[in-house]
């Protein structure tokens, strides 16, 4: 049994604005485009919960913001200072875990089996790591416990904003079942539309579906929503380092959801990583997916593939299986990167050189 939290800081970017800017604090507060009096393009980023109560909500153009609240505070964005703030939080975060993986600016899974005794437990050293952050960063955060992945990061939304909120493994299925399917982790509009039209409504209604209908709608990525559904997931903490791998990223020109551009690109990543395994003599054993969607949110997916390989046929079909399985559909992709690991020297030993941080 894994006692595994999601930490996410509330209202991000916004936050960080009101550390620096204690006057606005209690005001609605936008960060995002520049609103012009109306005319302005661009979208909001984020805003902080005063500005929720008029509606304004990340994402949304920043014209209509604008019309909801004419005189919200409205600041341009300043990502290098929202990433140092990140990286010192994420520093904090890391001290209380076993394993930690970030996976966005704002947000990261730890593991805590090993630091609590059990779930009643957690909810103390929770609030230890929520006070810390305040305390030193003063940002505020809110944090989701269960037994794995999924479930953690839908106990924190559940948290929103400033709380901790506890799911233990067997009051999954009560949990989940009432909420609207969106809400379940890896569906977008695009996944929920379609799962309306055949009458799925709340994540109950896919909890009991036949998980052959949804492999038939979905392929794979039917069976991860079946087993999100009723909160299971096993997928493991990746550690944001490792011992040594070689990856390559590419940045799109344009924002894709279009899956043969996405292929395109992880073949032609492949022959790269091949080339440099040859080039050292390296043969890996997993694969990992990295995706970076439109709104910074980046996802790391890993597959071993049980033996030791250099080929790049292989880099590739197991790169864009994770990727059918858990690409969130409809959503735009900026950059995906793959990485390989678990390397080992041809002639069968580890090379110490491995062991460096990646
Ligand atoms: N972000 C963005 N565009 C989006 C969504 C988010 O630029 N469409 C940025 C701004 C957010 C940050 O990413 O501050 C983190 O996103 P979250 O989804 O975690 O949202 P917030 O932290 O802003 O609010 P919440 O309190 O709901 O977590
Ligand atoms: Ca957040
Ligand atoms: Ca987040």
């Amino acid at each position: 049994m894994r006692i595994i939290m999601l930490i996410d800081m509330d209202y991000f970017f916004a936050a960080c604005e009101e550390l620096r800017h204690q006057e606005l604090k209690g005001k609605p507060l936008v960060v995002g485009a520049d609103p012009k009096e109306g005319r302005g393009r661009g979208v909001v980023m984020t805003c902080n919960y005063e500005a929720r109560k008029y509606g304004i909500r990340s994402g949304m153009p920043i014209s209509i913001a604008y019309g909801l609240k004419k005189d919200a505070e409205f600041l341009p964005a300043d990502f290098d200072y929202y990433e140092r703030e990140s990286r010192e939080v994420m520093r904090t975060i890391k001290g209380y875990a076993t394993r930690f993986e970030q996976v966005s600016i704002d947000e990261a899974f730890i593991d805590v089996t090993e630091k609590v005794l059990d779930y009643q437990d957690s909810l103390q050293y929770a609030k230890k790591i929520k006070d810390a952050v305040q305390r030193d960063h003063g940002l505020p955060c809110s944090i989701g416990i269960s037994g794995n992945k999924v479930l953690a990061k839908m106990a924190c939304e559940a948290a929103k904003p400033n709380g901790i909120k506890l799911v233990k493994p067997d009051e999954a299925l009560s949990f989940l079942a009432p909420l609207p399917i969106d809400r379940l982790y890896g569906v977008g509009s695009k996944t929920r539309e379609k799962l309306a039209s055949r009458g799925y409504r709340t994540i109950g209604d896919l909890a009991n579906a036949n998980p052959m209908n949804l492999i038939d709608m979905f392929g794979v990525f039917g069976t991860e929503l079946y087993n999100n559904a009723r909160g299971m997931d096993d997928d493991e903490i990746v550690e944001n380092y490792e011992i040594k791998s070689i990856g390559r990223e590419k940045t799109f020109e344009h924002d894709t959801f279009n899956r043969d551009v996405v292929v395109d690109a992880i073949k032609s990543i492949g022959a790269e990583i091949e080339e440099e395994l040859k080039r050292q003599a390296l043969s890996f054993k997993t694969v990992t997916l990295k995706i970076r969607y439109h709104n910074f949110e980046e996802h790391l997916k890993s597959r071993s593939i049980g033996h030791y390989s250099n080929d790049v046929e292989e880099i590739v079909s197991n790169a864009v299986r994770l990727y059918d399985m858990h690409a969130e559909k409809g959503e735009q992709i900026r950059k995906i990167g793959v990485r390989v690991s678990g390397l080992i020297g041809y002639k069968g030993q580890m090379r110490m050189s491995d062991f460096v941080k990646a």
